[in-house]
């Protein structure tokens, strides 16, 4: 059983040690990221069943990944491996202010040459959500064509689909990711942008009227992450905010919006998928305890809460630290 399967692709981290321009970066700490698998993570650390799915090259980073899931007791036994396309790495650049550029070396990557070909009847078996990204849809036709079946596949087996944009502006075009990205709405029963997701796909509207457009093409639930601002959802039902977890220093916001997602689905789906402002609001006050606490450290989940702590955080109590 699976309580989320996710499906994108998960790359090698390569983090400057220092701060300051690439080009100077001489020390560098290595881990792995992806949007798909930091929620992975996330979930798992929640207590949740997760199965996570993607293409690696048959390489040593793609044994890294897979070592580093399971560890994280991430269910990785569906990936498949590829001998004539390899594992892509990314590089963050941390300027010291704002957010930290990220450098792709992913073209041709196993991931990319997922195509609705690979998706196989026990992706979505014995399972209950399945969780996608706009990321993977940007990388290749075939993967764009992946993710859509993926989703109606899903839906047909009786899944809930939760879909984050999570807009990549350096993987394609401005007008291609616009249109693929408002196709792929109307799949999916949780709909996540940001603020900027929201106005790059609706143009300039208030809050209220981007939670009635995105309900309006068809899923049940539209979360508005709003950054420091916290965040609000809408259902048929409700219109919640939840204010902010506030945090002393924002490090790296790289993996925030997948923490994120990682607290608002973990507790929706404990919830039973309830979608009336009770719920909403402990959803969105979980997602945004874990979106915050991401942002303190470097790197996109190592430093995730687990559940008692993310319990404990929640409910204001003190830590014994010594
Ligand atoms: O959300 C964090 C991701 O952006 C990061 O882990 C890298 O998956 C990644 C991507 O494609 O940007």
């Amino acid at each position: 059983w699976a309580d989320v399967v996710t499906i994108g692709e998960s790359m090698v981290l390569m983090q400057p040690i220092h701060d300051g321009p690439l080009a100077y970066a001489p020390l560098f700490t290595r881990s792995v990221a992806g949007a798909e698998s930091n929620v992975a993570i996330g979930l798992s650390r929640m207590g949740l069943k997760v199965r996570w799915i993607s293409r690696l090259g048959k390489d040593p980073f793609g044994d890294l990944i897979l070592s580093t899931l399971a560890g994280e007791g991430v269910d990785t036994s569906l990936a498949e491996r590829d001998d004539s396309h390899p594992t892509a790495i990314y590089f963050k650049e941390f300027k010291g202010y704002g957010d930290p550029n990220v450098y792709y070396y992913r073209k041709g990557s196993a991931a990319s040459t997922l195509t609705q070909e690979h998706i196989r009847p026990e992706w979505f078996a014995n399972a209950g959500h399945l969780h996608v990204t706009g990321i993977t849809p940007a990388l290749s036709y075939g993967a764009e064509n992946a993710i859509r079946a993926a989703m109606i596949a899903a839906r047909n087996e009786g899944l809930s689909v939760s879909f984050d944009p999570n807009l990549r502006r350096k993987l394609w075009s401005e007008e291609k990711a616009r249109q693929t990205l408002l196709s792929l709405i109307p799949l999916c029963d949780v709909f996540m942008p940001g603020l900027e997701e929201a106005e790059f796909l609706l143009g300039t509207k208030s809050e209220a009227e981007y939670g009635a457009d995105f309900l309006g093409m068809g899923p049940k639930t539209v979360v508005l992450k709003l950054g420091e601002q916290g965040s609000v959802a809408f259902s048929s039902q409700a219109a919640v905010m939840a204010e902010p977890h506030v945090v002393k220093r924002v490090v790296d916001t790289v993996g925030a919006g997948d923490a994120f997602a990682a607290g608002f689905l973990s507790a929706w789906l404990e919830n039973e998928r309830q979608s009336d402002s009770a719920y909403l609001k402990a959803a969105l006050d979980r997602a945004n305890l874990l979106g915050a606490l991401a942002t303190q450290f470097k790197g996109d989940w190592e430093g995730l809460p687990r559940r008692e702590e993310m319990l404990r955080l929640l409910d204001g109590g003190q830590e014994v630290t010594r």
